[in-house]
């Protein structure tokens, strides 16, 4: 074990022990070796004794799952003639308006086109490419079955994006190359796309190792690749450093990872303050200690419609907002929160959105109540020879029931 960092640590029946970062073949071992210490027989369950954070410190495994080019992937696969084109989503779909490119597939990336490049740009580049609107609702509702499907595996998720999640697989059955098949298989039965997998002892480094074999790809890395793996790649592909940052280091001549993990830490700590000088030096080295994020105290619940045809009949615009706001009632009182803060989305032909909201006085999970401010607000907005496209209802300023008026 002449590698790894050794830190004192001591376990609760007085045995003195060394809390280690393991990589993936000691991580067996060191179980083990615990049990064998205790004298346990097989099927000894080591948690009764020793609380499952503190093994956890020793022996956590994460991993990271990123689809790939999600939004252009989710279109190729509900249409067959666009597979192997080159797809770029962004905007309204059409590249003579205003707009910025949300991602292009594989097949555009080869001629330059990329996510936040204008469309008249990647239009330029490859005028022959499909341009497609963003429907953020079918990403949204392919998510969805992405993170069950991932939950199959583990309940210890973090949510982090719409196309991405941290999985605390320290406690799953299997080898890191069997549980990430596993999980490419899942994901690819429950929607034929495929995604790519990093695996690494924190949230820093596997995030950091899915991106390093995408499409399909998946990386282990362990604390021996850092200098190999790591230090080489751009200071931008350490999560937390932007562009501001990035420009800032350039400054100082430090481009990759490596040059940041060869400064001291006084040196960052006085050119970037104490909290974040000490993030990029740690960061740096692979060091991350940030646990995942499981559960969030939801902000808001909403429901929102896109229409097959676009509408502009009052009668059934108003009957949609009341089937909404009778959604959100119904999600409210089932996660047990009130809102205060009544918001509707309009969407018109044109793709152009107005919200109109409400404020209550007291929070609620009435559906009479949402229903009124919902129509309180429609009243706001001018329909008259507009065709609409989408309508959203949203209660906002949530409190837990319990405690809300
Ligand atoms: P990413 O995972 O960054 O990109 P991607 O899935 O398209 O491609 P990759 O294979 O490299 O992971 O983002 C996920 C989705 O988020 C992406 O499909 C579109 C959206 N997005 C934007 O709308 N704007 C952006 O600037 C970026 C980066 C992503
Ligand atoms: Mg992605």
């Amino acid at each position: 074990m002449s590698r790894q960092h050794v830190q004192s640590m001591q376990l609760k029946d007085g045995i003195a022990w060394t809390g280690i970062h393991v990589d993936d073949v000691w991580k067996r071992k060191v179980r083990l070796l615990i049990c064998h210490a205790m004298g346990a027989q097989p099927g000894f369950d080591l948690s009764q004794y020793y609380p499952r954070s503190k093994i956890d410190i020793i022996v956590k495994r994460i991993l990271h799952m990123d689809m790939d080019a999600f939004f252009a992937a989710v279109e190729q696969k509900r249409r067959p003639d666009i597979i192997g084109k080159p797809v770029v989503i962004g905007g309204s779909g059409d590249p003579s308006k205003r707009g910025v490119v949300s991602t292009a597939s594989y097949e555009a990336r080869k001629f330059g086109i990329h996510s936040a490049m204008p469309l008249c740009t990647a239009y330029k580049l490859c005028p022959n490419a499909v341009f497609l609107p963003v429907d953020y609702e079918e990403y949204s509702r392919i998510s969805g079955i992405i993170k069950d499907a991932l939950r199959g595996i583990t309940p210890i998720l973090e949510d982090v994006g719409i196309d991405e999640a941290f999985l605390d697989i320290s406690d799953v059955k299997g080898t890191s190359e069997e549980i990430a098949s596993e999980i490419k298989k899942k994901v690819h039965a429950a929607t034929g796309l495929t995604c790519s997998i990093g695996i690494a002892q924190n949230k820093l480094l596997a995030k950091i190792a899915s991106d390093m074999k995408k499409p399909d790809g998946l990386t282990l890395i362990d604390e021996k690749d850092i200098a190999d793996c790591i230090w080489p790649l751009t200071v931008r592909k350490l999560w937390g450093v932007g562009p501001k940052t990035e420009a800032h280091l350039k400054v100082l001549q430090i481009n990759t990872i490596g040059d940041l993990a060869a400064q001291p830490i006084e040196a960052l700590v006085e050119e970037f303050g104490t909290a974040y000088g000490s993030f990029l030096h740690s960061a740096s080295r692979g060091i991350d200690d940030s646990e995942l994020v499981t559960h969030w105290e939801p902000k808001s619940s909403s429901r929102e419609t896109t229409f097959q045809t676009d509408i502009d009949n009052w009668q059934q615009i108003a009957k949609h907002l009341a089937d909404l706001s009778r959604e959100v009632s119904k999600d409210l009182k089932r996660s047990g929160y009130k809102g205060k803060t009544v918001t509707i989305k309009i969407r018109f032909s044109d793709f152009k959105t107005v919200t109109r909201a409400k404020t209550l006085e007291h929070a609620t999970d009435v559906l009479e109540e949402i229903r009124k401010a919902a129509f309180d607000c429609l009243g706001r907005v001018e329909l008259k020879g507009k065709k609409v496209r989408l309508i959203g209802v949203r209660a906002g300023n949530l409190e837990k029931a319990d405690c809300a008026g």
